[in-house]
C-alpha cells in the first residue's frame, strides 16, 4: 500500500516594498523586518568571523525554513566553523557532505524521505530539505552534482552562499570572484596589475537556463525579507529550486565588520549584482530595479580586496555594471556613462590627492 506524501506550505512574509527601500528619504525603514518566527534553527555559538555574511544567510534561511527542516552542508567555512568537535549551532538535523556531493547527497535525502513516507515508514509531512553550499562547491567542484539534482528535479532547495572565494582554505580565487578581486591566488603585481582578469561566472543564469523547470532566484544578505521569502518560495515549489545569495566574507574582502548588510545593498545599487526571480511556470525572469543607481566606486572603495585597482580597471568595472543595468531593463544615467572613461577616474584621484590633508581636523 502506498501512502500519500503531504507537503508543507510556508506563508510569505509581508513585504510591502519596504525590503527594497534604500534610504529613509522615502519614509521607509531601510532595514525593515516583519514579525519573524521565534525559532532559530541556526542558533548563536558558532565560530564564524565577526560580520560573516554566510552566517547571516544561514540564519535567515533556516529561520524562514523553520523547525521541520533537514540541512546539508558541503565542506567550506560553513561546515568547518559550525561543526567544532561536540559543538553545533543547529537545532534541526544537519549533515556534512564532501564538497563535490552537495547535490547528490541532497537528492538522496529527498528521494529517501519520499520513499519512506510512501511506504508508511515515516509519519511525515515531507520535511523542508535544504543544502547550503559555498561558491567553490556550487559553481566549481560540486557544480555537476547540483546540476544533476536540479535536472532530475528532486524536491529540495539548493542554496549557494556566495562569498566569491574559496574562503576556508585561505581566500583562493573561485569562478565567482569578481574581475580585479584580489585573492591569494590572484595577487596583483607588475604582470597582472588588476589581480583577477576574468569576469565572474554567471551561476544563477546557468542554473535557470539549463534547468528551466526549476524555481531559480538571486538575492543578497542586504535584503532579508527578500532572502526569506525566496527561501520559502523555493521550498514551496514542488521540485528542485536554486537560490544564489551574495554573502560578503569579512576576512577575505577586508571591510569593517558592521558593513556586511550595507555591502549587500550597495552591490545591487552599483549594478554589480542583479536581484531576480525566474518563474518556471511563466518561463520568465522578474528583475528587481533598485531605486538608487550608484557608481561602482561607492562599492569598491569599501573593500581592501579592490584597493590596488588602477583607473582603467575601475572604468572596466563601470562598463560591466552599465551592461548589467541594460540587461535588467534599466537605463544608464549619463554620470555612470561618463565613468566608463579611465581619464575621469584619474582626474578624480588627482583631485582627491590635491586636497589639503588637514581638512578634517578643523582647518
Ligand atoms: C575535493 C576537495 N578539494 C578541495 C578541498 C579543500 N577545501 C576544503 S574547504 C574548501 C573551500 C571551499 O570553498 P567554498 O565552497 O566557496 O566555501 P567557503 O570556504 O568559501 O565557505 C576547499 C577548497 C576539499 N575538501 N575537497
Ligand atoms: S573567512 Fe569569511 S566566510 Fe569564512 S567564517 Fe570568516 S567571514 Fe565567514
Ligand atoms: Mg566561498
Amino acid at each position: 500500500m502506498a501512502f500519500e506524501v503531504h507537503r508543507q506550505h510556508l506563508p510569505l512574509f509581508e513585504d510591502d516594498g519596504r525590503a527594497a527601500a534604500t534610504d529613509d528619504e522615502h519614509g521607509r525603514d531601510r532595514h525593515y523586518l516583519p514579525e519573524l518566527p521565534a525559532e532559530d534553527p541556526y542558533a548563536a555559538g558558532h565560530r564564524t568571523c565577526a560580520g560573516c555574511g554566510p552566517a547571516i544567510q544561514y540564519r535567515w534561511v533556516l529561520k524562514a525554513a523553520g523547525g521541520d527542516t533537514v540541512v546539508a552542508g558541503p565542506t567550506g567555512c560553513m561546515y568547518v566553523a559550525n561543526s567544532t568537535y561536540l559543538c553545533t549551532p543547529y537545532t534541526v538535523p544537519w549533515a556534512h557532505t564532501p564538497i563535490a556531493s552537495g547535490g547528490s547527497f541532497t537528492s538522496g535525502m529527498a528521494a529517501g524521505y519520499e520513499a519512506m513516507i510512501r511506504k508508511g515508514r515515516y509519519p511525515g509531512p515531507f520535511p523542508n530539505i535544504v543544502v547550503m553550499a559555498g561558491d567553490g562547491s556550487a559553481s566549481d567542484i560540486g557544480l555537476g552534482s547540483i546540476s544533476g539534482a536540479l535536472y532530475r528535479n528532486h524536491d529540495a532547495l539548493f542554496v549557494c552562499y556566495d562569498n566569491e572565494c574559496y574562503a576556508n582554505t585561505g581566500i583562493q580565487v573561485s569562478p565567482t570572484t569578481p574581475y580585479a578581486g584580489m585573492t591569494t591566488f590572484t595577487p596583483f603585481g607588475k604582470a597582472i596589475p588588476e589581480g583577477k582578469k576574468l569576469p565572474p561566472k554567471n551561476l544563477a543564469k546557468m542554473m535557470a537556463e539549463g534547468h528551466p523547470h526549476c524555481y531559480v532566484a538571486t538575492t543578497t544578505v542586504g535584503y532579508p525579507v527578500d532572502l526569506m521569502n525566496k527561501t520559502r518560495k523555493g521550498l514551496n515549489h514542488v521540485g528542485a529550486a536554486f537560490l544564489h545569495c551574495y554573502t560578503p566574507c569579512q576576512k577575505g574582502w577586508v571591510y569593517q565588520t558592521s558593513m556586511t548588510v550595507e555591502l549587500g545593498r550597495r552591490v545591487v545599487e552599483s549594478g554589480l549584482w542583479a536581484v531576480w526571480e525566474y518563474d518556471p511556470e511563466e518561463r520568465k525572469y522578474h528583475y528587481f530595479h533598485p531605486p538608487v543607481q550608484r557608481p561602482v566606486t561607492d562599492y569598491l572603495a569599501m573593500q581592501g580586496r579592490f584597493g590596488h585597482m588602477l583607473p582603467e580597471h575601475v572604468a572596466n568595472m563601470q562598463v560591466a555594471a552599465n551592461q548589467n543595468w541594460q540587461d535588467i531593463g534599466m537605463d544608464v544615467p549619463q554620470n555612470l556613462r561618463d565613468l566608463e572613461d579611465p581619464e575621469r577616474h584619474r582626474r578624480l584621484k588627482e583631485e582627491e590627492y590635491s586636497m589639503p590633508l588637514n581638512r578634517g581636523v578643523g582647518a
